[in-house]
């Protein structure tokens, strides 16, 4: 046996993790002044997918009228067994849809809704089960109001990433009413605001499970590789008494096995020279481990990846050896002509595996929200890096401290919840700021709080504010200095009037120094419009604008990758041209349906060219 394996048998004393935003989630509001325990599919729960009755209510009366029976919707009270005189909505007589679903694609008339829905789902329970019993949500887009039995249990803001409430004293035997209300509505505070380029889908879009939790359980943790390629595990307990439980970690097919005991705030952390025989992750050899974290309690399985990413001067080095990115943009909106938000595991591989396969990339961008961990993990087990962002887009509220609060929120729920994931290379704090001092000092510290929480991974930004010098275009925003790699994006070509005949000569300036990466490019194409006068929005256009563009991003300085915009053409209501758009924003290089448009083969030849040459690592 390595001798170095055999030293990790023995018992490791623990330590505190040390970071005040991994304050001891015992007793605490999940909601919002913590995050959700992470992996729940690996845990005892009951799957709460299915059909949900719904209904809309349009002046949110349920809300303005909380105080009335006949009213509250969300007490879920209209039955015989209630007799009032009467109801002013009844679950039993509504609607049904698939949970996790978002409304828009499954019922026509709320195709463009925008405002709160009532879901409910009712558990029979033989007997009030006798642990901690966890009600999780993968995700609601915008708010959600959740109630168990009548009574309010919690609330969340922001419609991509998890949040779990307490609800072991709400259950009873017999029927159970979960009332869940969603309200899709944006403001001028919240993140995003109402102006996107995409659509707002609404409702549950992701699972919900009532999760089974002993006392003490396994709250999360965080195992990797640091930097100096030691293997570091970091674990956090939650609920009572958290103070002193053997804490477990075993990596099976390594013969890793740590073991300690929890700090009094519940943490256990634990640091060992890898074993010779680790194998790293990497796009071209995707390799996973299982890893078991237990307690005396409670054990949750999940397959990790192990490797390494930084910065040496202008490359970006995986697992020490520089990358190329050749990647590609995506939403999260499944193939199809009514596509739908809630990507499932099937779905997440289609995507996926066009971009891996058809397209010979080796890093996604996953725009411009948290994706589902259906897709993260997907990227985890086929071998795509993975750029992973929070929507603070365009121009949101960057003077107010509530939105800086709720956009923090948003980015701890996200990284707490796929930090274990080895695609992910780049934590994005936002897309196409406006430069000003307000944005900076906002995004400045959402990076400082990505370092506390992750010291493994690059930040990054899509900037787009260039200065022209003497016609070159420097990329000079005053984010780039609190970034590891500047990101950009550009529509020479496509928006503004510059021809393609020029495009490839435009020259850029990096003068950071840091990797440089192009975010987005691309160009629209109506899938089958041929047209050999290259008319915009024709296939033959989006194939001359690739060309033009692949040969002027070739020329770049400091050039670490791409991500092109976009893998497929996503709904947007923004999109208004009825002669090509229908509400489609077109730069896909596939249609809604799949089918691929003729540039994708241009960009595929590209890639094709770049991974013969040896990047791909
Ligand atoms: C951008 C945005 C992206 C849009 C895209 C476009 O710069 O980042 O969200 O969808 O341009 O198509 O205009």
């Amino acid at each position: 046996m390595n001798p170095r394996l055999s030293m990790c048998r023995v018992l490791l004393i623990a330590c505190a993790i040390g970071s005040s935003l991994l304050a001891a989630p015992a007793g605490a509001d999940f909601g919002q002044t913590s995050t959700a325990p992470i992996n729940i599919a690996a845990r005892d729960a009951i799957d709460l997918s299915g059909e949900w009755r719904y209904i809309v209510d349009p002046l949110k009366t349920g809300v303005v009228r909380a105080d009335s029976s006949r009213y509250s919707v969300f007490r879920d009270m209209a039955g015989p067994e209630n007799p009032i005189d009467f109801f002013e909505y009844n679950f039993d007589a509504a609607p049904r849809m698939m949970i996790p679903g978002d409304w828009n694609g499954q019922d026509a008339s709320l195709t463009w809704y925008d405002g709160l829905v009532w879901f409910r789902r009712t558990l029979e329970l033989a007997e009030v089960p006798d642990s901690r019993q966890l009600l999780h949500i993968g995700a609601a887009n915008y708010k959600a109001l959740v109630y168990v039995n009548g009574e309010k249990v919690g609330e969340h803001e922001g419609g991509f990433t998890p949040f779990a409430f307490d609800v072991t004293d709400k259950l009873v035997t017999g029927r159970n009413s979960i009332v869940i209300g969603v309200d899709s509505e944006h403001g001028n505070n919240s993140v995003p605001t109402p102006v996107v380029d995409w659509k707002n889908y609404g409702g549950i879009t992701r699972p919900v499970h009532l999760v089974s939790l002993p006392d003490t359980y396994v709250h999360d943790y965080f195992i990797r590789l640091g930097s100096d390629g030691r293997l570091i595990a970091d674990v956090r307990l939650g609920g009572e008494e958290v103070d002193g439980h053997i804490v477990k970690v075993t990596v099976p097919e390594l013969g890793v096995e740590l073991r300690g005991e929890s700090d009094k705030s519940g943490n256990a952390s634990f640091t060992i020279d890898s074993p010779d025989r680790l194998q790293r992750w990497s796009p071209a050899s995707p390799k996973l481990y299982e890893v078991i974290v237990a307690t005396d309690e409670d054990e949750v399985a999940d397959r990790i990846g192990f490797r390494t990413i930084s910065v040496e001067g202008s490359d970006i080095l995986l697992n020490g050896d520089r990358i190329f990115l050749r990647g590609i943009s995506i939403h999260e909106e499944a193939i199809g002509a009514t596509p739908s938000r809630a990507i499932n595991v099937e779905r997440a591989r289609e995507l996926l595996s066009i971009a891996k396969q058809d397209l010979n990339a080796n890093f996604v961008r996953l725009a411009h929200y948290p994706h589902t961990p259906a897709m993260t993990r997907m990227a985890d087990e086929l071998g795509l890096l993975v750029w992973s962002e929070i929507p603070v887009y365009w121009d949101i509220d960057f003077g107010n401290a509530d939105t800086l609060v709720l956009a923090k929120k948003m980015q701890h729920e996200n990284i707490i919840r796929d930090r274990n994931r080895a695609s992910i290379m780049f934590w994005s704090v936002g897309n196409e700021t406006p430069q000003t001092e307000e944005r900076l000092a906002f995004l400045g510290e959402l990076i400082d709080d990505v370092r506390r929480l992750d010291d493994t991974r690059l930040v990054t930004a899509a900037l787009h504010n260039v200065r022209s010098e003497g016609g070159v275009r420097v990329v000079d925003d005053p984010l780039g200095a609190l970034l590891d790699v500047v990101a950009v994006n550009t529509y020479q070509g496509w928006y503004g009037g510059m021809s393609l005949e020029r495009v490839p000569s435009v020259q850029w300036r990096n003068p950071s120094g840091k990797p440089f990466v192009y975010s987005e490019f691309g160009a629209g194409a109506l899938y089958g419009f041929q047209d050999p006068d290259r008319e915009k929005f024709s296939e033959d256009f989006q194939v001359a604008y690739y060309e033009a563009t692949i040969e002027m991003v070739k020329k770049a300085p400091d050039l670490a990758g791409v991500s092109p915009w976009i893998l497929k053409d996503f709904l947007s209501p923004r999109r208004m041209n009825w002669k090509y758009q229908e509400y489609w924003n077109r730069k896909g290089l596939i249609s809604p349906e799949g089918n691929k448009k003729a540039a994708f083969s241009v960009l595929r030849d590209w890639y094709d060219e770049i991974a013969l040459q040896g990047d791909d690592r």
